[in-house]
């Protein structure tokens, strides 16, 4: 008889090929194994195979008669059409997904061994998805709030999931609070108001009751809830995970990704804007990214901490409110994940992947952190309603690249079909099929830690401190980076009605640093309440056992990668580029810049008051990509104003143009311009803030820059893009766009 053992090294390469780039494809019985359906050249047909020969009338008594209810074809099309919608995910409900490989730089046996973190040769494939928290399916990738960064590893021992955020903490300490928590956050339940946003009461009642989420809030309230681009955020498993290497002996680890486009935001005025201009900003950036060959890239990174250390830190490694900072445990670059292909049906695979925090592999294993282990139970209890029942682990996108012999049965839309009689172990008349591995042979076995403990609802007093890291992102942050946070306090607690919530909230602010509290009060019209003892910052009739808090000093006053200041700045891979052109515009020049950023990998598009073509002063026609009607400044990165006496005359009238510019100026982006161009300069609003004389190739005020279009000038706008945003310019504050 023959054995199909399972063993997790068999098959890889078929199974991947299988798998993940399935093609119709018959096994024995005639049935359709992994199915991807491509109409090109096929005659269209029902969902039996009947051939259809109308597909654009129903089926009626005369052809101006009522529809038959024997229209079948008719009726098949609807019904489908009417179940088309599942429920969307209860959080992370609006999201992108991509798919890539994973590869290690050299084997990491000494701390684990999982295979696809040992074999530097091997190629994982991934599948990932990025996501807004608290917005619904619809709504824009712009809100303020927490990115999902939920990577699947399709490996030889099964998938593993690291399914994180892009920041490295959270809002609070145990699982039983997520629905508390979401509740607060979500739309309001009497009137669905506001969507996708935190800028209410509730989030912020709840907030202002719970200090734990004082270290989280802050992160909320920075700009990194505002990404540029999700290629350009970093990840984090969050939690405190456990590796195991092949001698059983375990180290705590955290998860990281470090994008390699450096991790960059923008500002707050600007998403509210990209919100209406292009509400699919991420997911259309991710998308061309990938088709235009530019590769999202980021290395995983871990930081490996021994089990013997588990008590050294002045924080518990098993609280989620709390991050490792590097200066204390470096992160190790250990392998690279590259997004390179988009996926062929949104619904089939971003929204039907069904990711799971205990999809783990051998070689990977979870701390007691509460958090984490109450998500252990939530990601497959959801998928039963969503994805409607027990079977969703055999949609293509969810199947593991091994094949999967086990004795679980039957169940809605069940797709596989069991041979033999038994489905019960052990057996005797199926072989003992199928068998248990063996440690040695990659069977997973769960990490014996010992536990000696008594059943408490309690937290222990290491978890009371929630001030100190807070404190610390806060310090580390640069002056821009924390005025934003401080802009954005403002905004989200000017947008509660509850003057006894603001009040609570600053009385949470002031714990973490009284400037800032005073600047948000300052902000709110309000005065700080009084000092509230250090040990209890909720009101009596809270439970103070879950809520205490104590007040320690971390003993970093700041750590350098907290703040995005500090973050790459050499590359403007990607970033798009606007260049303002109208008829007469010089051509040469705007051919040397464009092709000068498209060698940098600049995306570069040129917008004119009208589409199709502009005729330029040496009557050659330039392609327009969009006009002042369908682009903003919003969705650029920077902007080159093009030189030509009729060119500049009409940019100068052109009050889109000038709008343009002004937008560029307020959100801190570069700005060149030939120098032919400087009455459009003059137009703006920034011409007050420009010196009065000028010479050719001058840099005007920090990132604004006027020049020749050549190489010297082409090179220097480049630096200019890579540094991403002027921050410092918004000081002045007086800015109208
Ligand atoms: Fe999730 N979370 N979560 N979460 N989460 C879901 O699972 C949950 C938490 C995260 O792109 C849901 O399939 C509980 C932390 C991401 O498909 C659900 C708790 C972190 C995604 C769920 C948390 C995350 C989810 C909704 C507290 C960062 C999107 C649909 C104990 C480390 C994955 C689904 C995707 C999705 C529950 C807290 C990340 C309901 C109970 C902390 C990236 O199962």
């Amino acid at each position: 008889m023959s054995k199909k053992k399972p063993s997790p090294k068999m098959g890889t390469e078929a199974a991947i090929d299988k798998q993940l780039a399935p093609q119709p494809e018959n096994d024995k019985t005639g049935q359709l194994a992994a199915h991807t359906a491509d109409a090109a050249d096929e005659q269209m047909n029902t969902n039996t195979g009947l051939p259809i020969n109308d597909d654009q009338n129903s089926l009626k008594a005369g052809d101006r008669g009522p529809t038959l209810l024997e229209d079948f074809i008719l009726r098949e099309k609807i019904t489908h059409f009417d179940h088309e919608r599942i429920p969307e995910r209860v959080v992370h409900a609006r999201g992108s997904g991509a798919h890539g490989v994973f590869q290690v730089y050299k084997p990491l046996s000494e701390v684990t061994k999982a295979g696809f973190l040992n074999d530097p040769k091997r190629e994982t494939p991934v599948f990932v998805r990025f996501s807004t928290v608290a917005g619904s399916r619809g709504s824009s990738d712009l809100a303020r709030d927490v990115r999902g960064f939920a990577v699947r590893f399709y490996t030889t021992e099964g998938n593993f999931d690291l399914v994180g955020n892009n920041m490295p903490v959270f809002f609070i300490q145990d699982a039983i609070k997520f629905p508390d928590l979401i509740h607060a956050v979500k739309p309001e339940p009497d009137n669905e108001i506001p969507q996708a946003a935190s800028a209410h009461d509730t989030f912020w009642d709840f907030i202002s009751l719970m200090p734990e989420s004082a270290h989280m809030i802050m992160w909320a309230m920075s700009d990194r809830a505002l990404p540029r681009s999700y290629r350009m955020m970093e990840g984090f498993g969050v939690h405190t995970f456990r590796l195991i290497n092949e001698a059983g002996k375990a180290s705590f680890v955290k998860f990281h990704w470090k994008p390699l486009l450096g991790v960059h935001s923008v500002a707050w005025d600007e998403a509210q804007n990209i919100s209406g201009k292009d509400p699919d900003f991420h997911r259309r950036d991710l998308w061309d990214a990938i088709e235009s060959g530019a590769f999202p890239e980021w290395e995983l990174g871990l930081q490996i901490i021994p089990e013997e250390d588990e008590f050294k830190y002045e924080f518990d490694l098993l609280d989620p409110t709390k991050l490792v900072p590097e200066e204390l445990v470096p992160v190790q670059r250990v392998g690279k994940l590259t997004l390179n292909r988009n996926p062929d049906n949104f619904f089939a695979e971003t929204e039907q992947i069904a990711f799971h925090l205990g999809h783990i592999v051998p070689g990977i294993d979870f701390s007691n952190d509460p958090l984490l282990q109450g998500r252990l139970f939530s990601y497959t209890d959801t998928q039963l309603t969503r994805l409607g029942g027990p079977n969703f682990q055999e949609i293509p996108i969810n199947r593991p690249i091994v094949p999967v012999y086990n004795n679980q049965r039957d169940g809605f839309m069940r797709q596989t079909i069991n041979k033999g009689k038994t489905s019960y172990s052990p057996n005797s008349l199926g072989n003992n099929d199928p068998q248990q591995v063996k440690e040695a042979d990659g069977g997973f076995v769960s990490y014996q830690e010992r536990i000696e403990a008594r059943k408490l609802r309690l937290r222990n007093k290491s978890f009371f401190d929630h001030f100190s890291q807070a404190r610390l992102f806060f310090n580390s942050q640069s002056e821009p980076e924390k005025n934003h946070i401080i802009d954005a306090l403002t905004f989200e607690l000017g947008k509660v009605k509850n003057v006894a919530i603001r009040e609570r909230m600053l009385g949470i602010l002031a714990q973490i640093d009284e400037g800032l509290a005073t600047q948000v009060a300052y902000g709110l019209g309000l005065h700080l309440p009084p000092d509230l003892p250090a040990n209890q910052s909720i009101p009596a009739d809270g439970n103070p056992a879950d809520y205490q808090s104590v007040q320690v000093e971390s003993t970093l006053a700041k750590s350098a990668p907290l703040s995005m200041a500090n973050t790459i700045k050499d590359t403007i891979k990607s970033r798009k580029v606007a260049i303002l052109a109208a008829d007469g515009a010089n051509a040469a020049s705007v051919s040397a810049i464009k092709s000068k950023l498209t060698a940098e990998g600049a995306l570069v598009e040129i917008i004119a008051p009208r589409a199709g073509f502009l005729i330029a002063e040496n009557d050659e026609q330039i392609a327009v990509d969009q006009s002042f009607l369908t682009a903003a400044s919003v969705l650029f990165d920077a902007v080159y104003v093009a030189g030509g006496t009729n060119a500049v005359a009409t940019l100068a009238a052109e009050a889109n143009a000038i709008h343009f510019l002004n937008e560029a100026f307020k959100h801190c982006k570069a700005i060149a311009a030939h120098d032919d161009a400087m009455q459009v300069l003059e137009a703006s609003y920034f011409s007050k803030k420009l010196p009065a004389d000028y010479n050719e190739n001058t840099v005007l005020s920090e990132g604004i820059f006027v020049g020749d279009a050549s190489e010297n000038f082409a090179a220097l706008f480049v630096k200019m893009i890579a540094q991403h945003r002027f921050w410092e310019r918004e000081k002045p504050r007086l800015i109208p766009a």
